[in-house]
């Protein structure tokens, strides 16, 4: 991790800093493309037979075994686990069920007119795809997080795949409900998911986070399949002038440790606190092999000339985990995938339980959307309904909007149903 100030002699490569931290979102899934389009090319083409080869090629998988997982096997796992575990997970399900109702679109009309009723019914997707990584850590929360707002959001046919899925993601699956699991990773899952096979029908939206391979083709497929947003190597950024040096260092290590691409940052006016972070986080760092690597890469502290300065800096990388000191601090944010408020809420608390999310916007998308929610999983369908009446008054200025565009059929068409319906 390194510290530069923003001013005076280290003012030009904080700048540089900031530059190459502002960038990596775009620069990084190019790397990786041309592979990725070449396994998306094949299993096109050749279905389940590339998404099998892929499987025993990437995940070890044995050639004649099923990609698909039993409810058995789901089961059985949820039975081996800890009654202490599967509590946790069942507390952790229950919160995010809770936020995402909270959070689910409403259906409504409105007459903002009279004889004009607009609104809009809200219906679920037909088929999602949950893309849970299996790589490095087994992400069972991850699980949780993709399928709870797909089934409150009332989602028919939920499809999960993760490489070479843990015990501990199998007994989540189960938990979900989840009943189309397949043990397969990487651009092949997104891929079969996105393209179908003659075995998998393929979904309407892809979801969920993953590595360089599964983010760069899921923005391939984007085109013809939906998905949320490209949710690649985490991001944390703590903007704080009053906070725990050790708290602090402890929520960078802890992002820090998913991936050596975790990009980690603090932004501070205050040079004691971030002189303080940084002796933390090598502290705290020391036996964590990962977390140094990235830390190292692209762990960075800011010490900026003002507390302004610190907030600007903030909203302008968007990062995806935003830690500030106190609520106030809620009236700068601009861009954020999910705000921490306090020194009583570490990111960790966000990753598992608390309810909101942890499937957030990378790579400077915060500046467009916030986390995965319900409305994810839902289409938002607008209605309008007008009686004669309601006609008779928008009608006429329709028709010379019309006309002002050149476009005589749309003018005819509002003319002729104002006129009465001659029934025959
Ligand atoms: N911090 C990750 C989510 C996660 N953390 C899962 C632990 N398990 C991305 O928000
Ligand atoms: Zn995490």
């Amino acid at each position: 991790m390194k510290l530069v100030k923003t001013y005076g002699r280290t003012r030009d490569t904080a700048a540089a800093l900031m530059a190459e931290l502002e960038q990596r979102g775009a620069v990084s899934t190019a790397s990786v493309e041309k592979v990725v389009r070449g396994i998306l090319a094949d299993v096109r083409k050749n279905g389940d037979k590339a998404v099998a080869r892929y499987a025993q090629q990437f995940d070890n998988l044995a050639p004649k075994a099923s990609l698909l997982v039993t409810e058995e096997e789901m089961q059985a796992a949820w039975e081996a686990t800890s009654p202490e575990l599967r509590e946790a997970m069942q507390t952790a399900q229950d919160n995010i069920r809770a936020f995402a109702e909270a959070q689910k679109p409403r259906e409504w009309t409105n007459t903002f007119t009279e004889g004009v009723k607009t609104g809009q019914i809200v219906r679920p997707l037909g088929s999602v795809g949950c893309y849970v990584p299996g790589g490095r850590y087994p992400l069972p929360s991850t699980l949780l997080m993709t399928t709870t707002p797909a089934r409150v959001a009332g989602v028919e046919r939920i499809v999960v795949c993760s490489p070479k899925p843990a015990q501990e993601t199998l007994a989540a699956a189960h938990l979900a409900g989840v009943t189309e699991f397949y043990r397969i990773g990487g651009a092949q899952a997104i891929a079969m998911m996105a393209y179908g096979t003659s075995t998998v029908a393929r979904v309407d939206k892809i979801v969920g986070p993953g590595n360089l391979f599964v983010t760069a083709a899921k923005s391939i497929v984007s085109t013809e399949t939906g998905i949320d947003m490209p949710a690649g190597p985490t991001e944390i950024v703590v903007t704080s002038e009053t906070g725990d040096p050790a708290g602090i260092a402890a929520d960078l290590v802890a992002q820090a440790e998913h991936d050596p691409e975790t990009m980690a940052v603090l932004f501070t006016s205050n040079e004691a606190l971030g002189r303080a972070v940084l002796a933390e986080v090598k502290l705290q760092s020391r036996s964590n092999k990962l977390a140094k690597q990235s830390l190292t890469a692209r762990g960075a502290i800011f010490v900026t000339q003002s507390v302004t300065e610190a907030q600007e800096l903030t909203n302008r990388l968007a990062p995806e985990h935003l830690s500030v000191d106190s609520a106030r601090d809620l009236e700068w944010v601009e861009n954020a995938g999910s705000v921490f408020v306090g020194p009583y809420a570490p990111q960790s608390m966000g990753d598992y339980i608390s309810g909101p999310n942890h499937v957030l916007p990378t790579g400077r998308n915060g500046r467009v959307r916030g986390g995965l929610s319900v409305a994810d999983f839902v289409k938002v369908i607008t209605v309008q309904e007008y009686t004669r009446k309601g006609l008779a008054t928008l009608g006429p200025k329709a028709i010379l909007l019309a006309e002002a565009e050149g476009l005589k059929g749309h003018a005819e068409s509002i003319r002729i149903k104002m006129k009465p319906i001659r029934r025959k």
